[in-house]
């Protein structure tokens, strides 16, 4: 009898459970065109990394479109966090709002949108810098020369980038980019001296856009005969890593908006080289079917 009580009270909390789960699955709303969407979302901003300039700047965007002192929130998360996140979403057709930036391999995956932003909050267009210590181009003139000359496409990064994704080591993606684009990658070499085993450093945080970039110049720079060193880090420690010269370079400077506020506090102590990539872009982004947002502003509604 004991015994039978047991397995019943096993097949009832089974019997339970799966209810409960069930329950809440369907409980994920889909996006409704008609309600407030910031209800539908809990007044929450899915973000990334706190030290991301996108995080400072959706900051000062939810201030000037008259988000913050109402019920609205930036989630702090990682872009990995964010990306998981977005996906779940898509799949299940909710609405969403992430901080988003391109290139990135979300806008090749999903049909995502930028929400306008008539206040220009987030700047138009920004470029990706290069940025060495100052000293590099004394002591590592080689080097130098060719972080100076490293520029590519929005469309060959994002390229890199959704291998990655796909679940290829960075690594060999950018090694596979650099021998199918040969000529452009000569012109950065051209004329270059071989070092032999010298070590350089190049630091970087560990978004996709910048392990690709990293990664491709990484392996340019070795072939050259350098030993190279790739270290990812936190935004501020980025930034810190070339003004104290504890690292060479780095490829990954959104500007002038993104990482404006970094590149204003470490100003004469880093030696800007210039845009590698031009035409990036920052901003709130949202999927295609929330059909009724379509500026930052629509979030009020
Ligand atoms: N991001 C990705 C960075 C630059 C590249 C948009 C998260 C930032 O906000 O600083």
């Amino acid at each position: 009898m004991k015994k039978q009580n047991g397995k019943l009270i096993l097949l009832l909390s089974v019997v339970v459970s799966m209810i409960l789960l069930s329950g809440c699955s369907t409980k994920i709303a889909k996006y409704n065109p008609n309600e407030s969407v910031g209800k539908q979302i809990n007044y929450t901003i899915t973000g990334v990394e706190a030290g991301a300039g996108i995080m400072s700047s959706t900051q000062k965007a939810m201030k000037e479109y008259g988000l913050a002192d109402s019920k609205w929130q930036l989630q702090t998360s990682s872009t990995a966090a964010m990306a998981s996140t977005l996906g779940k979403a898509i799949k299940n057709h909710e609405p969403i709002v992430i901080t988003g930036w391109t290139p990135h391999w979300m806008f090749t995956k999903y049909s995502l949108k930028f929400l306008k932003d008539p206040k220009n909050v987030y700047g138009k267009a920004e470029n990706i810098h290069t940025i060495a210590r100052l000293g590099l181009k004394k002591d590592k003139p080689e080097a130098y020369t060719m972080l100076n000359r490293f520029n590519w496409k929005p469309a060959q990064m994002a390229n890199v980038m959704l291998k990655v994704n796909g679940g290829e080591d960075p690594h060999k993606a950018a090694n596979d980019w650099i021998k199918q684009n040969k000529a452009q990658v000569d012109t950065w070499t051209k004329g270059i001296k071989h070092v032999h085993g010298q070590s350089i450093k190049l630091t970087y945080v560990a978004w996709d856009s910048e392990i690709a970039s990293t990664n491709v110049v990484a392996n340019v720079l070795r072939s050259l005969g350098y030993k190279v060193d790739i270290q990812a880090m936190e935004v501020q420690p980025l930034w810190a890593s070339i003004a104290t010269k504890a690292a060479d370079g780095m490829v990954c400077a959104w500007l002038p908006n993104t990482q404006g506020l970094y590149y204003k506090d470490y100003k004469g102590k880093f030696d800007d080289l210039g845009v590698n990539l031009k035409g990036a872009k920052v901003g709130l982004a949202v999927p295609t079917y929330m059909k009724n947002i379509n500026s930052i502003s629509d979030l009020k509604k």
